[in-house]
């Protein structure tokens, strides 16, 4: 079934998830998002993302917001850019110590 990304170029959020999908070989296209002309606020939109952001994946029923879940749906699709446990848990450590701003001396 095929596979939508409502998004809009200027976003790097959608960017983000644009981009997974496409190295991942996902066959996929977009759904343009007039995101400045307040088309994300519409009823419309508002129905498929009720947190009227971008972007938002659609495959038939199924419906996924969220870059960072859109990348890992890939992942679990594809089993492409999983990346190893090792790769993983020092990114993972990586983005917890500067994401809490650690005291040099920790991080
Ligand atoms: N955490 C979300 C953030 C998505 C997001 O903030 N998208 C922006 C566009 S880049 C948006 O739609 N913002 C809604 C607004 O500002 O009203 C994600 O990673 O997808």
């Amino acid at each position: 079934m095929a596979i939508k990304l409502h998004c809009f170029g200027e976003s790097g959020n959608a960017y983000k998830a644009a981009l997974t999908l496409e190295l991942a070989g996902i066959n996929w296209s977009p759904v343009y998002v007039d995101f400045f002309g307040g088309a994300a606020r519409s009823d419309g939109y508002r129905d498929l993302n009720i947190m009227a952001e971008a972007p938002i994946l659609v495959q038939g029923d199924f419906s996924l917001s969220q870059s960072g879940a859109i990348q890992q749906w890939v992942v679990d699709q594809t089993g492409n850019w999983a990346g190893s446990l090792r790769t993983n848990t020092k990114c993972c450590a990586g983005y917890f110590l500067t994401t809490i701003k650690c005291p040099p001396k920790l991080a």
